[in-house]
């Protein structure tokens, strides 16, 4: 007889396949029996622990979809985002080291490098030996890339690249970074090119007092003529469609992800409210209370529907970017909102860092930011039914 599971309302889970939902015990296990107990201090002191890329790598989590010959677990993109979430249940910033290393760095080395590239690089990768970085956002930049200010000029056996990147989730401790750049040898096109840690005239300075993703590092990548051999040019993306495939798999982990996160805001309000009293009964007992329950529930029950969906598309080969917009936007917007009513039902201890919902909280309003902040995403999706687009 079917029964009500207040937990898993639409009954997601039996929507799975034997091996995903092996996959998403193996993230689950992984991420609160290692990254809990770790996160309440990486976060108060702004620190990422880089032997987290190797234990993620050791389970096979990083690069899901990526094939068994260069290391990855060759599983479907529905897989990948049960990893997400598991991972952001925990905290945005993990999810964040995840997300670059496999859609970012690995996914545009197999997709557009040349086989040298991906020997080279991807099983590294893959095991966590090596940390990626993707150089996409400027200055004066950011959610429009198009009109960035990277060059790259040719020179004898390679390019000469100068600009700046900011705001890159890893530079600090990446050993290569997959970085975008108007290249004069290619008619001024977006080209991708392969950075590695010790090129001289590359700089990777950190970006301190972040409020927001705390547990993960972010830097700048600063190219003051850093000669890059032929061989690191991705011989295989021009335009911006290099660059934006890379983000749709980004966007599509994140639109799962944020969703762990309003998972584990929605677990800890529920739990607070059945404990604690006031006026003589349980804070759940009252109607308002239980309204903002049902609310989270509903929210997260339909954006896990939305993704799945997406995902089955995905891995069907039928997923168009605009489907992916639609999913980032609204399941990192509704998980912000969901975080922001886990933290006002905390009452003042929602605002210590030790009941954790605050923490997902300030890390939603980046993820509601990077990979496109939520208008513009909503200007995609306008851009789509309108045939208008209203970006400038
Ligand atoms: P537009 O004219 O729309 O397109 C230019 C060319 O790009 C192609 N394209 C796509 N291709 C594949 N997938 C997509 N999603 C694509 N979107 C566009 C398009 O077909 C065209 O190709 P071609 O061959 O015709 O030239 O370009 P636009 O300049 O008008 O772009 C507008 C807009 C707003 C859609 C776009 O620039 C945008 O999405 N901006 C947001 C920027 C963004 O998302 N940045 C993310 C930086 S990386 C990051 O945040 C990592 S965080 C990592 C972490 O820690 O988790
Ligand atoms: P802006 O583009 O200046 O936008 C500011 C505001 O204006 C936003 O509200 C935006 O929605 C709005 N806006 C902009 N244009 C329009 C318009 N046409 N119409 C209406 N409203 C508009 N980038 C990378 O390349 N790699 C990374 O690894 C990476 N990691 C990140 C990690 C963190 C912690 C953060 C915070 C950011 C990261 N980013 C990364 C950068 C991120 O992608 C950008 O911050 C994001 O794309 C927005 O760009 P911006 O910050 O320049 O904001």
């Amino acid at each position: 007889k079917a029964s009500f599971d207040w937990s898993d309302p639409l009954a997601f889970d039996g929507e799975l396949s034997q091996e995903e939902a092996l996959i998403r015990e193996t993230a689950h296990a992984y991420a609160q029996e290692k990254l809990q107990p770790r996160v309440l201090s990486a976060f108060r002191d702004e620190r990422f622990d880089r032997e987290i890329i190797s234990e993620m790598g050791a389970l096979g989590l990083l690069g899901a979809t990526i094939p068994p010959e260069y290391g990855g677990a060759g599983a479907g993109y529905v897989s990948y985002g049960l990893i997400a979430r598991e991972v952001e249940r925990v905290d945005s910033g993990y999810r964040s080291a995840l997300s670059v290393q496999s859609s970012l760095v690995m996914h545009p080395i197999h997709a557009y490098g040349s086989e040298e590239q991906r020997q080279r690089f991807l099983p590294r990768l893959a095991t966590g030996e090596i940390v990626g970085a993707f150089g996409l956002t400027e200055p004066d930049h950011g959610s429009d890339p198009g009109a960035m200010e990277a060059r790259a000029e040719p020179v004898d056996g390679g390019y000469w690249l100068t600009g700046t990147k900011t705001w890159i989730t890893n530079s600090p401790i990446a050993d290569v970074m997959v970085v975008w750049a108007k290249s004069a040898g290619h008619d001024g096109k977006i080209r991708g090119f392969l950075l590695e840690r010790g090129m001289a005239g590359l700089l990777t300075p950190k970006i301190e007092g972040k409020m927001s993703l705390r547990a993960s590092v972010t830097g700048e990548i600063v190219m003051d003529g850093v000669e890059v051999p032929e061989e690191n040019l991705l011989p295989n993306a021009s335009g911006l469609g290099g660059p934006f495939g890379c983000l749709n798999r980004a966007r599509f982990g994140i639109a799962w992800g944020a969703l762990g996160a309003a998972e584990d805001c929605w677990h800890r309000a529920r739990q607070y409210v059945l404990d604690r009293s006031q006026f003589g009964r349980p804070l759940a007992a009252n109607q308002l209370v239980q309204k903002k329950l049902a609310d989270m529930q509903t929210e997260i029950a339909l954006g896990l529907q939305a993704a799945l969906r997406v995902g089955r598309l995905f891995d069907e080969g039928r997923v168009v970017p605009e489907m992916i917009s639609l999913i980032k936007r609204n399941n990192a917007g509704k998980a912000l909102d969901i975080a922001r009513l886990a933290r006002d039902m905390h009452g003042g201890n929602g605002i210590a860092d030790e009941f954790h919902v605050i923490r997902h909280m300030l890390n939603l309003e980046t993820v509601n930011t990077y990979e496109g902040t939520h208008d513009i995403h909503a200007l995609i999706l306008g851009r789509a039914q309108t045939g208008i687009q209203a970006f400038s």
